[in-house]
């Protein structure tokens, strides 16, 4: 096989989990461009709609659904769905997610478990629908959309570090269950990444001075910015492609050098 072709996704059918913006997105069209059909889903209607049209605007006919990945008769059918319409899921990105920034004490139990469920058994609950249809087929990818906070805490996000921690072991779990099916089960963990969900951290001050969180992550960060959804596009190509068959059980780590840097000398 030519080097390059061997990152190609041509013929493969990818399905990303909470795809219709921010990083969910970016990796859609980015394997949309190596070739895959790229399949979505989001939870409501409206986002779906809104995935469906940036799709267009890029040229790519990807199929929407709404489905919520904690609901497991939800998912059953939106997998039996999907295998009907367009066919065996070979690439799995379980990125959908929702953050809760709240003090520990002040956090309540049910808070805390909604982060955990959307995280951690909703990444369980995609997995195993779609495990499956690759142990047919003889090959499948997943990619759990891991975090900084699968290795480092901060104040107020408890629950989000518990998920993207667990979220890591079920990541080497999967692979240690079914590598044998030739599945290889990695995860992405983002830096610093300018979405919508670390917008209200980046919120120019009254005075139009940045945001102190802004200035502490571009500090902490080596390459000294934010990163982009198409920085994510890169490590999420190579590993649904062949060009990864024999890693397994990794998380990549895509942060401009946050995890490998104490932070500057005062
Ligand atoms: P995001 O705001 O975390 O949302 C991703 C999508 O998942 C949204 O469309 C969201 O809908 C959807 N979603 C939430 N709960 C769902 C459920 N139960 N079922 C189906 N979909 C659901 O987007 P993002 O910032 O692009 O992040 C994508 C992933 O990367 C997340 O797992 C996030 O934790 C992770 N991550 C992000 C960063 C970052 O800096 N942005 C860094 C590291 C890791 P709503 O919009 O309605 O909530
Ligand atoms: C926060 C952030 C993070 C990031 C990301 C880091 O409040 O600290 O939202 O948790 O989104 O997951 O990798």
């Amino acid at each position: 096989m030519d080097i390059i072709d061997m990152f190609r996704l041509d013929g493969k059918i990818a399905l990303i989990t909470g795809g219709s913006y921010g990083i969910g997105f970016a990796i859609g069209a980015a394997y949309a461009k190596a070739g895959a059909t790229v399949v979505f889903n989001d939870i409501s209607e409206e986002l779906v709609e809104k995935g469906l049209s940036s799709y267009k605007e890029q040229g790519v006919k990807a199929h929407g659904y709404v489905c919520d990945v904690t609901d497991e008769n939800q998912v059953n059918k939106l997998i039996k769905r999907v295998e009907e319409e367009v066919g065996v899921v070979d690439i799995l990105v379980n990125n959908a997610g929702i953050i809760r920034r709240i003090p520990m004490i002040d956090m309540s139990a049910a808070e805390f478990r909604k982060v955990i469920d959307v995280h951690i058994a909703g990444a369980f609950i995609m997995s195993k629908a779609v495990i499956p249809g690759m142990i047919r087929k003889g090959h499948g990818k997943i990619i759990n959309m891991c975090s900084m906070m699968s290795e480092l805490g901060r104040e107020t996000v408890s629950a989000y570090a518990a998920a993207k921690g667990g979220l890591k072991m079920l990541t080497r779990n999967i692979c240690s269950e079914y590598g044998s099916a030739n599945i290889q089960c990695n995860g992405i963990g983002p830096g610093y990444i300018a979405t919508p969900q670390t917008a209200p951290l980046r919120e120019l001050q009254p005075d139009g001075s940045r945001h102190p969180f802004d200035q502490f992550i571009i500090g902490r960060t080596p390459a000294g910015r934010w990163g982009t959804p198409e920085d994510l596009t890169g490590p999420a190509i190579f590993l649904a492609s062949d060009a990864s068959n024999f890693v397994n059980g990794h998380i990549l780590y895509v942060d401009g050098g946050i995890l490998a840097y104490i932070g500057k000398q005062p």
